[in-house]
């Protein structure tokens, strides 16, 4: 690379991240193959329009490559191309959750106590900006109906949310979220989303790769949409795909084209397709259980030292720690953490009393070091090592989180 200020920032963002223990949730490592596919000749490809209807030339492969990563995406998560339809062109998740609310969910011109509404899972108890938060341009365009956990459980309660459901009349139920541990139950959500004639769509961005690999159940037999970004779990490109009922599918994707998207980023699209080819592989199975294992024990073990852990605990990827029960603050965690070589995100928990911007907690999950090959024996160690940073004793272990690190190298 001739560029060098670009060249010396990537070998350093290498470096961090070689010598960082990632605790994010969101985050994971693509393989060497997804970022050849990331850097090739489609980066240089306009394919503005769907395969076979484009408004540019020059696109008989482009059309090929989204046709074949279409029929990936449904072969990997068992759909019948009769049944569903599947758009690989959304940049991200929060324009791909903006185009299918765009196109299911009307503004206007509708009866009384009808008008806009969505419901979604309150930002403070794991829901996600784009589910109607007010400071998302999808809490302004819609009325967010938020449902909350239980006070007590810190467990989505079913009844209460068909109450709500019952009250408000949402046009579109929301199911999914950011920081949610436990395993949603979508039976029960399609059930309340039929009680009140509303469309259910799961967004299962951060746990779409357990899907894949049957470490949590899939929500397609129930959703009427499912959105998923490709980065968390899946382990692919920045990106993300909507999967609709074929007679929700029309409006969706002239929403994303030309509705808010211009051209398709046809190299993000090359990713993601070895991204899926990737998760349909054995390994990949092996690998969603082994995620799930390992953020069990990283929590229990960290209960067992005195941390309290919001929910209960999980049976996914990510659970969140009340740190300020021990009087830190989340803001306080995460410095104290990256200090030493750990990365996280702070998080509000539930019924949150604290700011956004310092709130009680942090979110840890382990995808990411996951992928590079960590399992029991070492969550258990990084649980003893979190504890001691939170109780200041950094320096002991600075170097028993590089020999970690070093032992277990980021692949290709
Ligand atoms: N989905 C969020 C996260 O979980 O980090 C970012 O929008």
């Amino acid at each position: 690379m001739r560029d060098r200020k670009i060249k010396k920032l990537i070998k350093r963002e290498q470096t961090r991240q070689n010598k960082t223990l990632n605790l994010i949730a969101s985050e994971n490592f693509v393989s060497g193959d997804i970022l050849n596919a990331l850097g090739s000749v489609f980066v240089n490809k306009y394919a503005e329009g769907y395969p076979g209807a484009r408004y540019y030339s020059g696109t008989e492969v482009a059309d090929e490559l989204e046709e074949l990563v279409q029929a990936r995406a449904l072969r990997l998560f068992q759909l019948s191309s009769k049944k569903w339809n599947v758009n690989v062109q959304p940049y991200s998740g929060s324009p791909a959750n903006l185009a299918i609310l765009l196109a299911l969910v009307p503004r206007g011109n509708l009866p009384a106590g009808r008008q806009g509404k969505i419901m979604g899972m309150r930002l403070d108890m794991g829901g996600h900006l784009t589910h109607g938060y007010k400071a998302s341009v999808t809490g302004k365009l819609w009325r967010q109906i938020p449902y909350v956990l239980d006070p007590k459980t810190e467990l989505l309660d079913y009844d209460e949310i068909l109450k709500l459901a019952k009250k408000e009349k949402p046009k579109l139920i929301i199911a999914g979220g950011s920081a949610y541990s436990k395993v949603i139950d979508f039976k029960k959500f399609r059930e309340i989303a039929d009680a009140v004639e509303a469309i259910l769509l799961v967004d299962m961005s951060h746990f779409a790769g357990l899907v894949t690999g049957g470490a949590y159940p899939s929500p397609f037999p129930h959703a009427h949409v499912v959105m998923t970004t490709t980065h968390k779990t899946l382990r692919g490109p920045r990106a993300a795909l909507i999967f609709s009922k074929k007679e929700l599918s029309k409006n969706i994707d002239r929403m994303v084209f030309p509705g808010i998207q211009g051209g398709p980023h046809m190299n993000a699209i090359a990713a993601v397709g070895v991204a899926l080819y990737e998760a349909s592989l054995p390994s990949f199975k092996k690998y969603a259980k082994q995620v799930v294992k390992n953020t069990y024990i990283l929590a229990e073990e960290l209960k067992k030292l005195g941390w309290r852990i919001i929910s209960g605990g999980t049976n996914t990827h990510l659970f969140n720690v009340d740190t300020f029960k021990n009087s830190i603050s989340g803001n306080e965690a995460a410095d104290l953490l990256e200090k030493a070589g750990i990365v996280v995100n702070i998080e509000a928990i539930p019924y949150d009393l604290r700011p956004p911007k310092d709130p009680s907690g942090i979110r840890l999950g382990a995808a990411a070091l996951t992928t590079r090959g960590m399992k029991e024996k070492e969550m258990r160690l990084i649980a003893q090592i979190i504890d001691k940073i939170l109780r200041k004793q950094i320096k002991e272990v600075k170097e028993v989180i590089q020999k970690l690190c070093a032992q277990f190298p980021i692949g290709e």
